[in-house]
């Protein structure tokens, strides 16, 4: 301003030029317009250098550390299923089980038929099952009513020794307080070519313990019935409610934590293996519950309320997820 101003000085001389002969006028302009030219450039420079300055000091106070941990408690947190489907997946990892997954938009014969459970067959009531409308040939896909076609597309595509586990969503038409339309289960299957009963039983009982981080536990099997093992079972564990607080692996009461049994004949043939040759167990596993009775959830509903209130007081910090094993899903 002071210098290239209305009123600035180089302004001033630059008018004076009007005044000058021709003879000064020739060597006073340019003197007087490279003054200006270099006024302004610095003007110009220093300028710049104050921006910069100025954009340098917030960037400093203003800096954002993407790599520091952001506030667990001002964000989301993780969903006390995926934790538990974490934690499954690691302790089934440790006994040398992979984890497998398939799509929830299923065919019949993955969900029923390969099950040994064939059309018309009194079991499909036992599934509410969601149906897509049928194509020209008549043909319905459906929404998956358990992992288990998870456990046939397994065996038709690999060769046994088989160890997997399939976690995943499932649907059933039915909603009440202890049933939601969309729930979550786990499902194990080991083949190979003497895997009994004993086995089922070791391995359950390890992740049970594992689990509920408890060193002994007491566990019963029932006899029960499922289309696609023989024989089936249903596993309870001894259970403690002294003080209103459940304590799982030993005590006065059982809980019912899961099915299982020897996959029956039938569906080992129709996945496309010998069963003469090859033997083996499977079980399935609510893990909402699991996750309830872990956790000391009392509405299954409220799962899916997606209410952040009851995700910040159940939910976990993504900072104490537990270490998972780099082999899963890798
Ligand atoms: C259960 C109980 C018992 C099961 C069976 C299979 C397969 F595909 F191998 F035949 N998958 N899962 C099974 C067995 C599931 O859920 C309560």
């Amino acid at each position: 301003m002071r210098a290239l101003g209305k009123s600035g000085s180089i302004t001033q001389l630059l008018k004076t030029l009007g005044t000058l002969s021709p003879d000064e006028r020739q060597t006073k302009g340019p003197l007087f317009n490279g003054l200006r030219e270099r006024i302004s450039t610095l003007i110009s420079e220093r300028k710049d250098d104050l921006e910069a300055a100025v954009l340098n000091a917030r960037l400093a106070t203003e800096r954002v550390d993407v790599t520091l941990p952001a506030l667990a408690a001002l964000v989301g947190a993780v969903h006390p299923i995926s934790q538990v489907m974490d934690e499954l997946a690691e302790i089934f990892a440790n006994l040398g089980f992979d984890v497998a997954e398939g799509p929830e938009i299923e065919s019949d014969w993955h969900n029923f038929t390969a099950l040994n459970i064939p059309p018309e067959h009194p079991a499909r009531a036992m599934h509410d099952t969601f149906y897509f409308p049928a194509d020209p040939a008549g043909e319905r896909m459906l929404l998956r009513t358990h992992t288990s076609p998870v456990q046939v597309r397994t065996m038709l595509e690999r060769k046994p020794p088989i160890r997997i586990v399939a976690p995943g969503r499932v649907y059933r038409c039915d909603s009440d307080a202890t049933h939601t339309p969309m729930f979550h289960q786990i499902e194990g299957l080991v083949i190979d070519r003497d895997t009994h009963m004993g086995h089922l039983r070791w391995c359950l009982e390890t992740f049970i313990k594992a689990f509920f981080e408890v060193d002994a536990v007491t566990t019963r099997f029932r006899p029960s019935f499922f289309p696609f093992t023989e024989p089936s079972a249903e596993l309870d564990v001894q259970c403690s409610w002294e003080g209103g607080k459940l304590t799982v692996g030993q005590g006065e009461s059982w809980l019912e934590i899961l099915g299982c049994g020897m996959v029956h004949p039938k569906v080992i043939a129709a996945c496309g293996l010998d069963p003469a040759e090859y033997q083996g167990f499977a079980f399935g596993c609510g893990i909402d519950r699991l996750a309830m009775l872990k956790y000391g959830m009392t509405d299954l509903r409220a799962f899916f309320d997606a209410d952040l209130r009851w995700l910040r007081h159940y939910g976990f910090s993504f900072l104490d997820v537990p270490t998972l094993s780099g082999g899963i899903g890798a």
